[in-house]
């Protein structure tokens, strides 16, 4: 008989709950629609809630739900304390929470404070006037010399980040839309009032939170500092001590600004802020220096593997790793990493196979399960969000042609996360039965929830098993990263290792089979685990893979 894995002497790191989970992340305007206006809602998400428990997964991050004017889609909160009625109402919410917890699902809030909707109570008054007291709950300052903005700081979606108010003569910082004003994390009136809310949705029983864009909340406008300030890390210990602490509950921040030796700072555990970061330097590493996302680098596979090997031994002995290939703002990981074509089936196992194997938590975006798409939209009509229909407007005013404009947002607009959840063959892929506010891809035919529910062999199938095995094989959990084969351009070839057990994944990310010569150490027998085409127990010296297979095996010793 062997020793019962949660008595493994060789885990070194202390057990959490959320290091055996998995995340899903639903994007609640885009996921199901429960009334026919076109918006999905929470009573959708209620109705698919079977649905995700037979897909196993522990927790559900849910995008902003509250009341918003919504021009970011919910990332511009008008009031925390409240749902926004085209989703629902707090008792349908505290329906939400008290269903899934009945299947062991806890629920993952988005803590969007680095800025308020102008729409904000806090904001009105700050408007009113100089001496109002809420003025100070954002970031003014006088004009600069020449009478404009006081600084050259850009938005991150496009333009001057600060905002001319007229009736009081002075700017506002807003670091995305002019509708999403930065708070003042300066202020400790600021600081309390976020502690309050927080405690009030952790009372109610939530998991845990995603902190939205969490590094600049530290930022030092006048040294034109954004990203890591100065305090950035107080604040966040301040709001674990007065809010996290003596609550067993999943913390993640978004920093894109996030290096190695940072993350340790913010998920280190003696540290007391979050229980993980998301890092973005794979996605990052194919943007284009000079335009972004709107031009992109080609695949480069070598470089790829090396970011995740370095943040897989950066945060080995101690921090912990979020592992995702998309989110409601990245493209469709099959069109971005894998073949959406021809390999579409097997490159999104594999994508799947290579990130869950490793070690960290792992996100699944909603629709990945099933290996949804990018949207083909053709027309920039067809493109919903300010972040696009702004950049659309700066780049063709600075000379970019609208066709090389389309394919940029073809391949990396945040819309191609955005088109609605395909649950079946039919109209609109079944999210809705009026008119979605987005246009459904047009693929749902063959690709939907129903269908792949049913095909044994699916996508969905592949990702019910890695999460499964998660759960089962502390190895996965725990064990430590080695990767060979680093400078192959088509392979990614890892192991991990805990006690005496290992798990050996070679992953081929060619449309064309490839035959390699695998590393004395690799060789090897065990019980196959996950596969894309067919179980293999036995390493010899040389393999060939088809177009996007990938196998993985566990060996006891
Ligand atoms: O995103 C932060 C952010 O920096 C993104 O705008 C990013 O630059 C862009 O999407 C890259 O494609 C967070 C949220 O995830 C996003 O949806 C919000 O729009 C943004 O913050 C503001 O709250
Ligand atoms: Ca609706």
């Amino acid at each position: 008989m062997s020793t019962p894995t949660h008595l493994n002497p060789a885990v070194a790191t202390k057990r959490q709950w959320w290091h055996s989970s998995t995340v899903y992340q639903i994007y609640p305007r885009s996921f199901a629609d429960s009334n026919g206006d076109g918006i999905g809602d929470i009573p959708g998400i209620i109705s698919k809630l079977d649905y995700l428990e037979n897909l196993g997964i522990d927790v559900i991050w849910l995008s902003p739900i509250y009341a918003s004017p919504m021009d970011d889609n919910g990332y511009d909160i008008s009031n925390y304390q409240d749902i926004a009625p085209e989703f629902g109402t707090l008792d349908e919410f505290r329906e939400l929470l008290a269903k899934a917890k009945e299947r062991g699902i806890g629920i993952v809030l988005d803590l969007v404070v680095n800025h308020t909707s102008d729409d904000h109570d806090w904001f009105k008054q700050a408007k009113c006037g100089r001496d109002n007291p809420f003025r100070d709950f954002y970031i003014w300052r006088d004009p600069g010399s020449d009478g404009g903005p006081p600084n050259d700081l850009q938005s991150y979606f496009g333009g001057s980040a600060w905002e001319f108010d007229p009736p009081s003569g002075q700017y506002y910082l807003h670091l995305f839309s002019r509708r999403q004003p930065d708070l003042n994390w300066e202020n400790p009136r600021v600081r309390r009032a976020i502690c309050d809310m927080m405690n009030w949705w952790l009372d109610r029983g939530i998991a845990g939170f995603r902190m939205d864009v969490i590094d600049l909340i530290g930022k030092q406008p006048d040294r034109m500092i954004t990203a890591d300030g100065p305090h950035l890390h107080d604040y966040i210990q301040e709001m674990h001590r007065e809010t996290l602490a003596r609550r067993d509950v999943l913390t993640v921040g978004e920093t894109w600004s996030v290096t190695p030796d940072s993350a340790l700072l913010y998920s280190g555990r003696e540290r007391q802020e979050l229980s993980m970061v998301f890092q973005f330097e794979h996605v990052t590493q194919r943007w284009d220096e000079v335009f972004g996302k709107w031009r992109s680098k080609p695949f480069d596979l070598v470089a790829l593997k090396s970011v995740f090997s370095k943040w897989q031994q950066a945060l080995s002995e101690d921090g912990w790793n979020s592992l995702f290939w998309g989110n409601h703002d990245l493209p469709r990981a099959v069109s971005r990493y894998g073949n959406d074509g021809e390999f579409r089936v097997p490159s999104a196992k594999t994508l799947a196979t290579v990130l869950h194997m490793m070690r960290g938590t792992p996100y699944v975006y909603q629709g990945e399960e099933i290996g949804m798409t990018n949207a083909p939209f053709t027309a920039i009509d067809q493109y919903k969000d300010i972040e696009t229909l702004n950049m659309h407007r700066l780049h063709l005013e600075a000379g970019l042609s609208p066709e090389d404009f389309i394919t940029g947002a073809n391949m990396n607009s945040r819309d191609n996360a955005r088109t609605p959840m395909q649950w079946t063959d039919g109209s609109h892929g079944g999210f809705t039965t009026g008119t979605p506010w987005i246009e459904a891809n047009g693929n749902a035919g063959h690709i939907n929830a129903a269908a792949a529910v049913r095909d044994e062999t699916s996508v969905f199938h592949h990702y019910r098993k890695l999460i499964t095995l998660r759960k089962t094989h502390d190895v996965i959990v725990y064990g430590r990263f080695q990767s060979y084969l680093d400078q192959h351009p088509e392979i990614f070839l890892y192991t991990r290792t805990l006690g005496g057990e290992r798990v050996t994944v070679i992953a081929s990310f060619s449309d064309t089979p490839v035959a390699i010569d695998l590393p004395a150490e690799v060789q090897t027998e065990g019980e196959a685990l996950v596969w894309t085409h067919e179980p293999v127990s036995q390493l010899g010296k040389e393999i060939t893979l088809r177009p996007w297979e990938s196998i993985s095996l566990l060996t006891r010793n």
